[in-house]
């Protein structure tokens, strides 16, 4: 089964972050939805266990953005 991975994302200012940011998450292997919230910075991923969380910062990285595991 899927399971939540939450990651908190740096540099998103603007509705449209928000858009890019969810779908970069979204086209990594594995993940079968991805949430971003502005306001919190974080984004809510359902993932496979086969998905690293390293691989979904590289995703959001490669995006624009910076993205770090919570603390
Ligand atoms: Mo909005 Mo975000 O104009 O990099 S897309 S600030």
């Amino acid at each position: 089964p899927h399971r939540p991975v939450a990651l908190c994302i740096e540099g998103m200012t603007c509705a449209s972050c928000v858009a890019r940011v969810e779908r970069a998450l979204r086209q990594v292997p594995g993940v079968a939805s991805a949430s971003v919230n502005l306001a919190t910075e974080t984004a809510m991923v359902e993932a496979l266990p086969t998905v690293e969380p390293q691989a979904l910062r590289e995703a959001v990285r490669r995006a624009g953005y910076d993205a770090r595991l919570p603390d």
